[in-house]
Order: structure tokens, then C-alpha cells, then sequence
């Protein structure tokens, strides 16, 4: 098992829209440990594919509490296939975007089909914190990030927060080089 170094803003790829996965092979099963590895060593409670700069329809998650027994738990190719009219709000927070968090509204119920590891088609009703974190690394297979729901103007003061920082950590690479 490996840990897998996350994707950050201002990268592109996170903004891919990732693709279905087709077979659950020794490729995806390896891809899924080192996600844990990583989801673990970070730590967080969910990570999608594409946030290890894999851009396939796989996210996994761990909802359990500090020193509890581990919860692991896969969605191949989810979907959402039903979402209430009622919202709740969470702060909500992303590896790919450290140290910033933010509320965001979404609804608070929501019905997800996936498949597991094994390949088996599974449907799963989903509230609180699990309905949350299966939204957003939902969003993440489909390119978008939690800053998407908030307002512009808080969008564009982080978006530029990240594109200044990365433009100065390539210059002083360049001075250590
Ligand atoms: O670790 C994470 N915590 C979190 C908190 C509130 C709402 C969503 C999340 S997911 C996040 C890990 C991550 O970036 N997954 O994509
Ligand atoms: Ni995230």
C-alpha cells in the first residue's frame, strides 16, 4: 500500500470529469488500498479517484471517529438517484483545497446506487454527514469542487488565494534549483 500524493488547486484535473469504471480488476482493488493509504495518512473522511489524479468513477470513505475500529467503505460508479427538497448545511472542507472551510447547503437526504468491490449493485438511502461527504465526492467524479456551491465572491477570493501561492512556490523552486 502506498500513499498516493493529493492534487491540490489550482490543478486542472480536478476539474475532469472522470470516467466509468468498467471492470473491478487487481488495478482498481490496488487503486482503492492506496486511496484508503492516503484517505488515512491525511487524514480525511472521503477521497475521490480523481483527487489522486486518477479520473475514474471510484470513491471511497471513512465516517468512523478518531481511535474507533476503521469503517471503510467503496462506491464504484455511484449515482445519485434521488435527493429531498429538504436542505441541510455542513462546514465542509477538501484535501485538494487545504485549511479552508466553509457552510455549504445541500439536500438532506439522498438515495445513491454503486456498485462495491465485489461488483455487486447496492443502493444506500444516505443522511447527515454520509449524505454530505457522498455529495461531494460525487461532485469531485464530475469536476466540481464544494467552492462551487458558495458564493462568487468567496469562490474567487480562494481560487486566487491558491493560483498566487502556486506561482510563488514555482518561483522559489526555481531559485533553489
Ligand atoms: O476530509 C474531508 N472532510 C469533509 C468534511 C466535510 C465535508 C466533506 C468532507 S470530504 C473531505 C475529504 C475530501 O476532500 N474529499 O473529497
Ligand atoms: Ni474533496
Amino acid at each position: 500500500m502506498t500513499v498516493r500524493e493529493i492534487i491540490k488547486l489550482p490543478d486542472k484535473r480536478l476539474r475532469l470529469v472522470s470516467e466509468p469504471v468498467k471492470r473491478i480488476d487487481a488495478s482498481l482493488r490496488k487503486l482503492v488500498e492506496d486511496m484508503f493509504e492516503t484517505l488515512y495518512a491525511a487524514p480525511g473522511i472521503g477521497l475521490a479517484g480523481i483527487q489522486v489524479g486518477v479520473a475514474k468513477r471510484v470513491i471511497i470513505m471513512d465516517l468512523s471517529k478518531k481511535d474507533d475500529t476503521r469503517k471503510p467503505e467503496v462506491f464504484v460508479n455511484p449515482e445519485i438517484t434521488w435527493a429531498s427538497e429538504e436542505k441541510s448545511s455542513y462546514e465542509e472542507g477538501c484535501l485538494s483545497i487545504p485549511e479552508y472551510y466553509e457552510e455549504v447547503e445541500r439536500p438532506a437526504v439522498v438515495k445513491v446506487k454503486y456498485l462495491d468491490l465485489e461488483g455487486k449493485a447496492r443502493e444506500v438511502e444516505a443522511s447527515g454527514l454520509l449524505a454530505t461527504c457522498l455529495q461531494h465526492e460525487i461532485d469531485h467524479l464530475n469536476g466540481i469542487l464544494f467552492i462551487d456551491h458558495i458564493s462568487k465572491l468567496k469562490r474567487d477570493r480562494i481560487t486566487k488565494k491558491f493560483a498566487k501561492a502556486a506561482k510563488t512556490a514555482k518561483s522559489t523552486k526555481k531559485v533553489e534549483a
